[in-house]
């Protein structure tokens, strides 16, 4: 009998140590144009690239719906949208559901989640959690805790989220059995307050305008027109770039009780006194050049695109601290080895192209998001792969990871056999998967892009905004800005007719039953 047990313990103990520890950090509204593995032309992000160097780097990875309660609830679920129930950022999330961490927690796994959730209900699945409310602040940040009580912190989002991911390794986790971590950050969203170290780094540099800064809305369809997602027109002053309203009151047309200056003022109190002085300085030097050159059109954008720039990099630069901070720690801890650490983001994000930010469209720059993977002895150091990807591939990749078998209920494909090179496209049914499905529904809040789905392939993409009855068509090898609808086109007619029906077969095989304009 004591024999029995103990042969029981070790098997228990022998298939732990063949489970990997997994990390999942899940960045927010993270382009990958600002992580130096993809783009070095604005910010170099060592840590996130040491992920990419002793791992694989994914360039055709995407999200099935560019918006974050979306693409959270398809991270739990491994299904698109329409089938995990959370088609927009408001509708909360049904917590009795079967979830990753869940399964993860079934085959003995330690879970944990810590940061971003705005998933509207509380966590579950999860041994242990603490949450930001909502979307989080970046200063005097709260944290929702396991026994629902809220604290304020006196420090900066980025860390905070760190430290107490930190924390739970050094001190809570049970070395017996294997984790997984899930460490989402808050930023680097809207609105972007940085730390004042990195303010003081970037305030100072300037950026490339990417080639479509200044497109126009000549020739482009409603939904373009549509939007309310302009950096010239939509992206504020104030609030977003934190300009005393002293400054613009009268450049703005601005009343002394809008909600701009309102919201300035919330930001601003909420940064600590030694810090905010120096920031208020910085932030200040915008402000003065707004009065000397009164700048109007193409010139204020260009000053509005530099200053987004500068406080979107800098709230990167913290998170790649984070990110450097956690994977120190694997390595003094001897944790590495055998840990698998994912970085991603919740989606792609406009950093001026098209004139933009926000995300939303189906348009590569929001549907793309960055997938770092490294697995020490698994995969190949330095990978790259081109193979199309997407969100709901995260979780059954993780399961797999784990030697859980995926649930068929999952949408999503096992990338393990990518990862570890044995095959170099997701195999769907036997079949290499060739097109991805996305469908957007949110609106108008908060930018006014109205409801499309699509599909996308390696060349090409089909995109159906249907409330408008209007269809877009891109080739994407000619023209990877897509800035030149081919729907008329009659050379691309075969193509345009075959991916349409493509569409309606892809909607169905993922059972989703919700009529679109004129399909059903
Ligand atoms: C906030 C932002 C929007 C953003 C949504 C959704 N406005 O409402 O610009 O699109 O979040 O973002 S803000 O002024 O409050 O920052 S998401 O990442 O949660 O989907
Ligand atoms: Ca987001």
């Amino acid at each position: 009998m004591i024999y029995r047990l103990i042969i029981l313990c070790l098997l228990a103990v022998s298939s732990h140590a063949q489970q990997p520890n997994i990390i999942y950090i899940m960045s927010d509204d993270h382009d990958a144009d600002a992580i130096s593995a993809y783009n070095k032309k604005f910010i170099a992000t060592p840590n996130m690239d040491r992920i990419a160097k002793d791992g694989m780097r994914f360039t055709n990875c995407f999200v099935g719906n560019s918006i974050c309660s979306p693409v959270r609830a398809t991270v739990l679920t491994g299904q698109h949208s329409h089938l995990n129930g959370i088609k927009d950022n408001h509708t909360p999330f049904d917590g009795s559901k079967t979830t990753l961490p869940k399964l993860l927690k079934d085959a003995g796994y330690q879970t944990v989640l810590i940061g971003k959730w705005h998933l509207h209900s509380l966590p579950t699945g999860f041994d242990y959690w603490t949450v930001l409310p909502g979307q989080g602040a970046y200063y005097s940040t709260r944290l929702i805790s396991m026994n629902n009580d809220t604290t304020r912190y006196n420090s900066y989002a980025t860390s905070l989220i760190t430290d107490q991911a930190l924390g739970w390794l050094k001190e809570k986790r049970d070395p017996s059995k294997p984790f997984f971590l899930m460490m989402h950050h808050k930023a680097p969203h809207r609105n972007w307050v940085p730390e004042l170290k990195w303010l003081e780094v970037f305030s100072k540099k300037t950026f490339p305008e990417p080639p479509t800064l200044y497109a126009d809305t000549v020739g482009k369809g409603t939904a373009f027109k549509h939007q309310r997602m302009s950096i010239l027109k939509d992206m504020t002053l104030c609030t977003d770039l934190k300009i005393d309203p002293q400054y613009i009151i009268d450049i703005a047309h601005l009343k002394p009780d809008s909600n701009e200056i309102r919201g300035y003022n919330a930001f601003m109190n909420a940064i600590p006194e030694e810090q905010r002085k120096r920031m208020k300085e910085i932030f200040a030097e915008r402000g003065k050049r707004l009065q000397q050159l009164k700048p109007v059109g193409n010139d204020l954008l260009k000053l509005k695109y530099q200053w987004y720039m500068q406080d979107y990099l800098a709230c990167v630069a913290s998170v790649d601290e984070s990110v450097g901070q956690l994977l120190n720690y694997l390595d003094e801890s001897g944790l590495s080895g055998n840990t698998m650490v994912i970085y991603t983001s919740d989606q792609g994000f406009y950093l001026g192209e098209n004139g933009w930010f926000d995300k939303r469209f189906m348009y590569d720059v929001s549907m793309h998001t960055p997938l770092l993977i490294k697995w020490k002895g698994k995969i190949k150091p330095s990978s790259v792969q081109t193979s199309l990807v997407q969100t709901i591939d995260f979780a059954p990749t993780m399961l797999d990871a784990a030697g859980v078998k995926v649930p068929d209920w999952m949408n999503g494909l096992s990338l393990n056999s990518i990862l570890t090179g044995k095959q170099n496209v997701p195999m769907d049914i036997g079949m290499p998967r060739k097109e991805l499905y996305y469908r957007y529904y949110e609106y108008p809040i908060d930018h006014y892009v109205i409801p499309h789905l699509g599909i996308r392939e390696k060349q090409y993409k089909l995109i159906y905004f249907y409330t408008a009855n209007e269809w877009e068509f891109y080739d994407l090898k000619a023209d990877p800005q897509e800035q030149k609808n081919l729907i008329g086109s009659p050379q691309y007619q075969v193509e345009i007719n075959r991916m349409k029906m493509k569409l309606v077969e892809v909607k169905n095989r993922y059972k989703d039953s919700e009529p679109a304009g004129e399909l059903k």
